[in-house]
């Protein structure tokens, strides 16, 4: 899962960035970090597997928006290969903020990024529109479905006119189909981060300023969890106690995520390797065999399932099995998250 965290300048993303990866700010701008799973640990215990794999999340900094407009138009193209969008809010004080606005204002702010990703889409929608506008006039083989695309296209066109986002554009799944490859940027989900002092002063009046439709929001307080990231074990440990944080900034942010996407984890166990999937909510057996292999989809055969909390206790695959916990189950069967599959296939 990728995700980058977006915002004006001067927001606080190098600092969360900082925060979430352990980064000294220094390097690269891309971090991969493991998705925290504590089910994946216990597993490696009583396997002690060759491997031990976690999910991983892939965390993007970013330029600020409204910063200059070549550095921009990189951003956008960058934000596009997104799978969701953390927009960070300014919720400190900060006397070299560099806009008109000095007081901390969530929802100006957030309209202020959101607006830039409608002009985004909107000048990708136009362009088309045009090319689509020349291209229809002549028969081609693909006049019929290039008049569908441009009206489907000047509907969207006028969404983003009123000041709507793609996303609220009621959408076919084949006219979903359609747009999938200008992945727009106003169709992102959203997870807010509200970027507080170090005090975590104003948190529950910040959350009542963010606007209608962005029910996803995770504070975080940059500066001291960027601190906290540089400590190890107990210091780490203590430093969080101190402040009242009982979840690092890294598991939030990759919580709020995981909710806002709908995504969830199966578990495969073994000797070789020991490993979390990530994969949507109510994914179906069969495809979730296709994130492991394209083969094991192709064969798959029956899905053997038995819950994490039903192989920890009984210490292993074949003993939860022989204690009746395992489930046959088909393509069709919706995983729940945290259970381990050993999937049945033949190529
Ligand atoms: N008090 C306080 N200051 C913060 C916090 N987060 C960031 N700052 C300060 O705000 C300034 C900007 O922080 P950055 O993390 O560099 O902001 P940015 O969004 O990456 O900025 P650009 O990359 O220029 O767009 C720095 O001086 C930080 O020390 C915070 O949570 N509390
Ligand atoms: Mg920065």
């Amino acid at each position: 899962m990728k995700a980058g965290l977006v915002g004006l300048t001067a927001s606080g993303k190098s600092t969360l960035f900082r925060a979430i990866t352990g980064s000294d700010g220094s390097g690269d701008p891309l971090r991969t970090v493991e998705v925290p799973d504590a089910r994946v640990a216990r597993l490696s215990e009583i396997y002690s597997p060759k491997k031990t794999t976690y999910a991983r999340f892939e965390c993007h900094d970013t330029p600020g928006v409204g910063s200059d407009e070549r550095q921009e138009a990189r951003l956008f193209a960058q934000l596009r290969e997104m799978d969701a969008v953390a927009l960070v809010i300014r919720g400190f004080e900060n006397s070299a903020w560099p806009y008109d606005r000095p007081e901390i204002d969530v929802a100006a702010d957030l309209e202020h990024v959101v607006s830039s990703f409608q002009v985004a889409d909107f000048v990708m929608v136009e362009s088309r529109v045009e090319k689509l506008e020349k291209q229809v006039t002549k028969p081609t083989k693909t006049q019929e479905q290039d008049k569908k695309e441009l009206a489907l296209l000047l509907r969207l066109k006028d969404v983003l006119e009123s000041g709507g986002k793609i996303e609220d554009a009621e959408l076919s799944s084949i006219e979903e189909e359609t747009i999938r490859g200008f992945r727009f940027l106003t169709q992102k989900p959203v997870l807010v981060i509200l970027n507080l002092p170090d005090d975590g002063a104003g948190e529950e009046a910040l959350r009542l300023a963010i606007p209608d439709g962005y029910p996803r929001v995770v504070a975080i307080r940059g500066e001291i969890e960027a601190e906290i990231a540089t400590l190890e074990g107990d210091d780490a440990a203590e430093f969080m106690q101190d402040y009242g944080i009982t979840e690092t900034a890294r598991d939030r942010l990759i919580a709020g995520l995981y909710d806002l996407l709908g995504l969830q984890s199966f578990l495969t166990a073994g000797e070789d390797e020991c490993r979390a999937w990530t994969i949507k909510k109510g994914e179906s057996a069969v495809e979730a065999a296709g994130t492991i292999h394209s083969d094991i989809q192709r064969g798959f055969i029956r899905a053997e399932v038995i819950p994490f909390q039903d192989l920890a206790a009984a210490g292993g695959f074949k003993e939860a099995k022989a204690a009746g916990h395992m489930r046959l189950e088909g393509k069709e069967y919706a995983i729940q998250d945290g259970e381990v599959i050993n999937f049945r296939f033949s190529v």
